[in-house]
């Protein structure tokens, strides 16, 4: 179950996922870099804490993944969710910072593509999350691709999510999905929703309708040794969603102070997230925190079938 042993003498469970591992139960990841950078407290702690009931609720076992005292979390306690929601220097991981964070026992909070790593280690197929990182606008000569993409391309996880959030260039996010055989499913959709907004203008590879043939689709994938992950993109609710015409004037606005200000590398995504929640007075928070429970619902769902 674990692609690398050398790797399982830095991973803790929690009781209630190791449990659930040993029965071969279905669990759902969850990652910590939404809780430390994608939202300020306590709205954040509030959301980590619902998303685990609704996995619950739909019989799976959420397992949130973090780095703390030298270890690879699978499952975070009340304490340890708590400290990801508040401790103010809370280190951004995603896979080139990952050994390092580790090594040094800071506080680090997982990126999509960490997450990826840290379920894949532990041997959890399915991750629910917000939205995934891309390529960003101007990505052709900044060259800023999120490793969230390579991770995807490499590491058999099923990342859940809304989509990509519109601050990216969603054509050549699909675009380098497509080079590196990541499908991109649309999870009742027939267009790839962009975050806040159910729509972006494009498609998505296949559609499909039930966590089953999902199930199906993942499962034939990793049979035929077809190494990566997937997209299950899930458009945030109707009635939460802004709309894309709305969310385009704040979001011209974010990255052009991005651009005055010189945030570049890992301090783009962050720095975007908590501008455009300023300027939607609080909107787009409540939406980010709607699609979150969406995603959540539909992961545990699709981790159920997978199990059956
Ligand atoms: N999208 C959100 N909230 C987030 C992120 C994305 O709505 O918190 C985080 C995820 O952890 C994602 C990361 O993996 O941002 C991507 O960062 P970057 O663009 O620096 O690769
Ligand atoms: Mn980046």
């Amino acid at each position: 179950m674990n692609p690398n042993p050398s790797a399982s003498q830095y991973l803790t469970y929690t009781e209630e996922v190791r449990e659930a591992l040993a029965s071969n139960k279905p669990i759902v990841a969850l990652e910590t870099t939404i809780i430390s950078h994608g939202m300020p407290y306590p709205q954040n702690i509030e959301m980590a804490r619902t998303v685990e009931r609704i996995i619950r609720e739909q019989g799976a076992v959420p397992a949130t993944i973090g780095i703390l005292d030298g270890r690879i979390k699978i499952g975070l306690n009340e304490q340890e969710l708590e400290a990801f929601a508040n401790t103010p220097q809370v280190e951004k991981v995603s896979r080139r910072d990952f050994p390092y964070i580790l090594s040094s026992g800071k506080i680090g909070a997982t990126t999509v593509s960490a997450t990826m790593i840290g379920a894949a280690l532990a041997g959890i197929e399915v991750f629910a999350t917000g939205g995934i990182g891309g390529v960003h606008r101007e990505g052709e000569t900044t060259m800023d691709i999120s490793a969230d993409l390579t991770e995807l391309a490499q590491t058999n996880v099923a990342v859940v999510c809304a989509g990509a959030k519109s601050i990216l260039d969603i054509g050549r996010t699909l675009e380098f999905l497509e080079t590196h055989g990541v499908p991109v499913v649309g999870y009742k959709t027939d267009e790839f929703p962009s975050f806040y907004a159910r729509e972006s203008g494009y498609g998505v590879d296949f559609r499909l309708d039930e966590p089953a043939q999902v199930a199906d689709v993942l499962r034939k994938k990793w049979e035929l040794g077809l190494s990566g992950g997937a997209i299950i993109a899930n458009p945030v609710p109707e009635e939460s969603a802004l709309q894309q015409h709305e969310i385009e004037k704040v979001i011209q606005q974010a990255l052009s102070e991005a651009k005055e200000q010189n945030i570049t590398g890992k301090k783009v995504t962050p720095f975007l997230l908590a501008r455009i929640k300023e300027l939607t007075e609080g909107r787009s928070l409540e939406t980010n925190i709607a699609l979150v429970y969406h995603n959540a619902k539909v992961a545990a769902q699709i981790a159920v079938a997978l199990k059956a």
